[in-house]
């Protein structure tokens, strides 16, 4: 059983045998494709699946292929050949994950397995998402997570077809991309002495090598990064490197060690967009996709009410008063990123500003936003949230507390006609490792997925195709939680 369920499955007679002397032809364009289920196959199973004109293991990226839409695929197997065909890379990434899904569950794992029949069951398949955005925000500036984690966040990702992940690169609590105008943001904004009283120093950043590497294997795998750049609140790591960009130049502030919001934010003159301008030119540099995430949660104004700079900025640009500096600063960033032929993304309406808003106080705030014009990712709290716990089991680890989000409240995510998609987001305050992320992550990401992709959602099919799919998650080691939730629909 595929997860998320195709939109269109039929068995065939037949059965097609993967061994050692299956072959695989690549049409131009879909090499890679063919290189991605290779490498997904190879250690289990040890098949050499090499490139050859007479591979019976065809896949064709064919832009005439219509009614599938960005991402859709056909997919068809029989005694004779298996034949994936897309209209783009990303349809033949997804098209990839059903093939492996199709495969007995232990071809997933790391380790060879020996005397298991690969053989692929015959199928017809045409599938194609619900809808565009589904994804994920993995929050590495509360902890930082080495790359080799988020290598395999996005495999797995990839293999519920999840497409989008949303860096969270910067917070109050540390600064994880290099901006080579401004090297103390990782030198300085990557490190604080502790968290929580704990004494233990903690920090990390990647390099930009590292950040346009994950950006190609994830594209190879059908998943685009968000990055997200803080502003002009939870921006005090910024302010720890360069004490300049505040309210108050001559304070000193170290990385902040405790969670929560601070009340240290971007000061408004002009030194400070200029900075936030620099720093954007290089996530647009490093990051090619369309959408660029400027944060705009949670800005405490007492500072700019304070400050008389602030007042200086409030009376030049016009505004009421020091609370809509929050907007304009927002509002002037994003037409930077207008004017690069890119798409803000923002917690919060940006004015006027077209964008890409995430409501996740309410998913009453989706109407209002969309009602204005903006486009809409579903966030909500109390369904996305995965740093909640996913059960109310007194086993089940620490999270963040006040609220429980099973996989049920995630698979239930509210969709107000006309968003673009939902996501989950895996704040790490409570996070401490790799392995309590994929905890936390799973099987919620699963419901997600499924909840995102099929037509009509159901929970009790989406119930039925997880205990088979637990054999896969479990092949590839992922700690997964419960499947707590409502037995029915
Ligand atoms: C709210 S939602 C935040 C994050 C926290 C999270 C903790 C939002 C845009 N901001 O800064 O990590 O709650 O659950």
């Amino acid at each position: 059983m595929i997860l998320p369920r195709p939109t269109r499955l039929v068995r065939r007679h037949g059965r097609f045998p993967l061994d050692h002397d299956t072959a695989v032809l690549a049409t131009p364009g879909a090499e890679g494709a063919a290189r991605l289920l290779r490498s997904l196959l190879r250690p289990a199973t040890g098949l050499p699946l090499p490139l050859h004109e007479d591979g019976r293991v065809v896949f064709a990226l064919d832009p005439r292929l219509v009614g599938l839409g960005d991402e859709g695929y056909a997919l068809t197997v029989n005694e004779h050949a298996v034949v994936l065909r897309a209209a783009t890379r990303q349809g033949l990434a997804h098209g990839v994950q059903t093939i492996r899904q199709l495969v007995s569950p232990v071809a997933l794992g790391a380790r060879p397995v020996s005397g298991v029949d690969w053989a692929l069951p015959g199928v017809d398949i045409r599938d194609a998402p619900r809808l565009p955005w589904r994804g994920v925000l993995l929050d590495v500036a509360r902890r930082f997570q080495p790359i080799g984690v988020l290598r395999r966040f996005v495999d797995l990702m990839a293999l519920h077809k999840l497409n989008v992940l949303h860096l969270h690169l910067t917070d109050d609590q540390g600064w994880r991309m290099p901006v080579p105008r401004h090297p103390l943001l990782t030198s300085v904004g990557a490190w604080r002495t502790e968290t929580d009283g704990d004494g233990v120093p903690h920090g990390g950043a990647y390099t930009r090598a590292e950040l346009s590497a994950l950006v190609a294997h994830a594209d190879e795998r059908g998943v685009r990064i968000v990055p997200e750049i803080e502003m002009p609140g939870h921006a005090r790591a910024a302010l720890a490197a360069y004490p300049r960009l505040g309210n108050f130049p001559r304070r000193r502030l170290p990385v902040w060690t405790r969670w929560g919001v601070s009340d240290a934010v971007f000061g408004v003159d002009d030194r400070v967009l200029e900075f936030c301008r620099d720093v954007l030119d290089e996530v647009l540099d490093v990051f090619p996709g369309r959408h660029v995430h400027l944060g705009g949660d949670e800005c405490p104004t007492a500072e700019w009410e304070s400050s008389p700079g602030a007042w200086a900025r409030v009376r030049r640009e016009g505004l009421a008063g020091p609370r809509d500096l929050h907007g304009w600063f927002l509002r002037t960033v994003a037409e930077h990123v207008i004017a690069r032929g890119r798409a803000p993304v923002s917690w919060e309406p940006i004015g006027d500003a077209r964008a890409v808003v995430m409501p996740w106080r309410d998913a009453a705030d989706a109407r209002s936003a969309l009602d204005l014009g903006h486009d809409v990712v579903m966030a909500p709290h109390r369904s996305t949230y995965l740093d909640y716990p996913q059960s109310a089991d007194p086993d089940e680890p620490a999270g963040q507390p006040g609220l429980v989000v099973t996989a049920h409240d995630v698979y239930h995510v509210p969709l107000p006609h006309g968003v673009l998609g939902a996501q989950c987001a895996l704040w790490t305050e409570y996070v401490p490792t790799a392995e309590h992320l994929e905890r936390l992550a799973y099987p919620r990401l699963a419901a997600l997925a499924d909840s995102l992709w099929v037509q009509r959602p159901s929970w009790t099919d989406f119930t039925d195709r997880m205990r088979e799919h637990s054999a896969r998650l479990t092949a590839l080691s992922v700690p997964s939680g419960p499947l707590a939730g409502e037995e029915d629909d």
